[in-house]
């Protein structure tokens, strides 16, 4: 097949309500939805995770557009492609901004599958049926707060609660939401705020029994991640830290990780997620698949992904309604009993809802061979 012509929309949606992590709160989700076209008018849809600021990684909307734009279309455009795999050799000149590659990857996998009339999961080699998924909570006012949000998303079925700590918020409220949910699966997500000086305050959460802590040193580091995890019983998770297979390698290999969250958009798209996701099978890591708030798009390249045999622990891809007022695709993503149910349409097999993307999109546009 040849990629003949890619739309891209920026789109503009609000949250239900704020998202709070350890460097800054969200509300208001700018990004980059991507559409594209063989040869013969099939299409693909892709999502790109990038924030508008940023926080998380070094990409944002505006660079995606740039490097999508001015770098990652001309390589992709034209080119004959026989499997998805090829499109990251195709842009390997192209260095990191991984969320910008993995969103036109993304499109390329949707597109294929389609071609093919089989669903994303199934060109990936996942078999699964249901996903079974956690939730991940932002930080709240307060414990009750808190405790009551967490209550409500128990009721729905979800199986796993992680919650956001930072300096200031973290022993107290892992050791209230133990007290009073003695018995859940539950874990910590720090995204970096805390140093080696830290390691006799983490040390403490090891009472409470999590089933991990998620990168609780800098985004970009492995070798103290190895040092604390040396001091810890409780497993380190790590997420910003790893951007490839061979982060996974060497985090793996240091003993930095015991568990790996892979998330699509980090790492550079499906191919690379699944590589990630192959080695550590063979190392006996488990993984789960993280989120970035996506929309109905990226979300349903979520849900594909997990179904891989290696995704052992519920991941962070909740249910639309958690999320939005009004997802972009037919039908909205349902989590019933803590599992949501793998579609069997080719692709991604969830329908984009053309006029509720056209509600949120600020801009538009087409490139063309
Ligand atoms: O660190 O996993 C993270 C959201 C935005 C950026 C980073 C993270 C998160 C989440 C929420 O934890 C995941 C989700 O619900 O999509
Ligand atoms: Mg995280």
């Amino acid at each position: 097949m040849q990629i003949q012509e890619v739309t891209v929309r920026k789109l503009k949606m609000r949250m239900k309500e704020p998202f709070s992590t350890s460097f800054g709160t969200m509300q208001d989700k700018h990004f980059l939805l991507l559409e594209v076209y063989d040869e013969t008018g099939n299409r693909g849809w892709g999502e790109s995770v990038a924030f508008d600021t940023p926080w998380y990684t070094e990409e944002t909307v505006e660079t995606n557009l740039h490097m999508i734009r001015d770098f990652l279309i001309p390589l992709l455009v034209g080119k004959e492609i026989s499997h998805p795999d090829q499109v990251s050799d195709l842009f390997a000149p192209i260095r990191k901004n991984k969320m910008a590659k993995a969103a036109l990857e993304g499109a390329v996998w949707d597109l294929y599958a389609k071609r093919k009339g089989i669903p994303l999961a199934e060109a990936l080699g996942g078999e699964r049926k249901r996903i079974e998924v956690g939730i991940s909570i932002g930080i709240q006012e307060n414990l009750d707060d808190l405790i009551d949000k967490i209550q409500g998303y128990l009721d729905e079925g979800y199986k796993r609660i992680k919650v956001k700590i930072k300096p200031g918020a973290d022993i107290d409220v892992i050791r209230g939401l133990r007290t009073a949910f003695p018995e859940v699966p539950l874990m910590a997500d720090a995204n970096s705020a805390y140093s080696l000086d830290d390691i006799g305050l983490l040390k403490q959460l090891d009472e409470f029994n999590l089933l991990m802590i998620e990168q609780p040193l800098a985004h970009d580091d492995i070798i103290d991640h190895a040092i604390l995890q040396r001091a810890l019983k409780t497993p380190i998770c790590l997420d910003e830290s790893i951007l490839s297979l061979e982060d996974a390698r060497k985090a793996v290999e240091m003993g930095s990780t015991k568990v790996i969250n892979i998330k699509i958009g980090r790492v550079g798209g499906l191919s690379e997620a699944k590589r990630i996701h192959d080695y550590c099978m063979g190392k006996g890591i488990p993984v789960w698949c993280g989120g970035m708030l996506e929309a109905g798009i990226g979300r349903a390249h979520n849900i594909a992904l997990t179904t891989l045999p290696n995704f052992i622990l519920p991941g962070d891809t909740a249910g639309s309604s958690r999320y939005w007022e009004k997802d972009i695709i037919e039908p909205e993503v349902i989590v019933e009993d803590g599992y949501i149910h793998v579609p069997d349409a080719p692709g991604i097999g969830f329908e984009p809802d053309i006029n509720t993307i056209d509600e949120f999109t600020t801009a538009t546009w087409k490139f063309k061979a």
